[in-house]
């Protein structure tokens, strides 16, 4: 992983990501219907993403393979030190690193299952994939923080973020698949139990981090967030380091510089 060549970051000779942690869910796990309510009655179960991709029917059990990729610690460290927008670094890295190279990770996993003789598909990349406004915000209906959640990766934050045994500076891609794999326990019954702030009520680290306010006690304002990560000021920031106008520049404020950036900070 650390030498594929898309995952080489020559402006900082070094690479985007580090090694990644992978986490496996049963595709029949109750909690996948759940997320109906959890997330959105639009959220789709392992089963009708396989049925919608391949007919229905198509597949009895399965797993689901979600995979959490740490952003390497000179990008990390790049934006430890910013305020109100992300340093070059990590806006090259959200462009090359996010949106380039982490678009490859699902293809490449479905094409080794598949060579395998097994059936896989990225959800991510699949006609069914869509996103919406939900009323709680933006949203899609194949989450990949939830799915990461279910594989036993992780917990949710205070601003939303996934922590994994890596941090919450990581990425994440899932494939499903007919292979039956074993499934990973989740280490805790709170779904955001990694996070100091809910577990010890002793951090308030990402609330300081936010350069726009939209991370208080009560939570994270996803419009807001939305509104400055993908604005224009955000785009052209992006391209005028080299950068994708669509992918903008990233923020990331509230993912570097804090204690959960990259470990879980309650074990
Ligand atoms: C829409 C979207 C956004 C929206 C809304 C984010 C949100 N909170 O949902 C906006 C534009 C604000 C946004 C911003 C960013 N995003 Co974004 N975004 C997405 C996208 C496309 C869909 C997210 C989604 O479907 N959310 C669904 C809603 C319902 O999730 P939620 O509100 O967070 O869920 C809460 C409830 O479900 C609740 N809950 C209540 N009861 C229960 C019970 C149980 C059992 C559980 C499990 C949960 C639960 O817990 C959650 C947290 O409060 C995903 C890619 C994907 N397909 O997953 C990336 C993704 C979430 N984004 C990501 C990133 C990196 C960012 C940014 C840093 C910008 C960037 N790309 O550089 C910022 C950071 C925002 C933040 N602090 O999290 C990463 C997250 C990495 C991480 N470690 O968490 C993702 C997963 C992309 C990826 N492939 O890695 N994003």
């Amino acid at each position: 992983m650390l030498n594929a060549p898309g995952n080489q970051f020559r402006e900082m000779d070094g690479h985007f990501y580090d090694e990644p942690i992978v986490g496996i869910a049963s595709a029949d796990d109750p909690l996948f219907t759940d997320y109906k309510t959890i997330v959105d009655n639009r959220h789709l179960t392992p089963k009708e993403v396989f049925d919608l991709e391949f007919g229905n029917g198509s597949v009895h059990g399965g797993s689901v393979i979600s995979v959490a990729l740490p952003v390497s610690e000179k990008i990390r460290k790049s934006n430890r030190r910013q305020k109100d927008w992300p340093s070059k670094e990590w806006i090259l890295y959200r462009s090359f690193g996010d949106e380039v190279f982490l678009e490859t990770i699902g293809p490449y996993m479905e094409k080794l299952i598949t060579e395998m003789g097994y059936r896989a598909i990225t959800p991510h990349h699949a006609k069914c994939y869509a996103t919406f406004v939900a009323p709680t915000g933006p949203c899609s209906n194949w989450s990949e923080r939830h799915i990461a959640y279910a594989a036993g990766l992780g917990t949710f934050s205070l601003n939303d973020g996934f922590i994994t045994e890596k941090g919450m500076a990581v990425r994440f891609v899932s494939v499903i698949t007919d292979l039956i794999l074993e499934a990973d326990c989740r280490r805790t019954k709170d779904y955001r139990a990694n996070c100091l702030f809910y577990s010890l009520g002793s951090c308030s680290a990402c609330i300081k981090r936010c350069p726009i306010g939209a991370i208080t006690e009560a939570g994270h304002d996803k419009l807001a967030c939305y509104a400055y990560v993908y604005g224009e000021a955000s785009s052209q920031l992006a391209v005028s380091h080299g950068g994708f106008a669509k992918a903008g520049a990233g923020c990331g404020l509230c993912q570097t510089g804090t204690p959960c950036e990259y470990k879980n900070p309650v074990t």
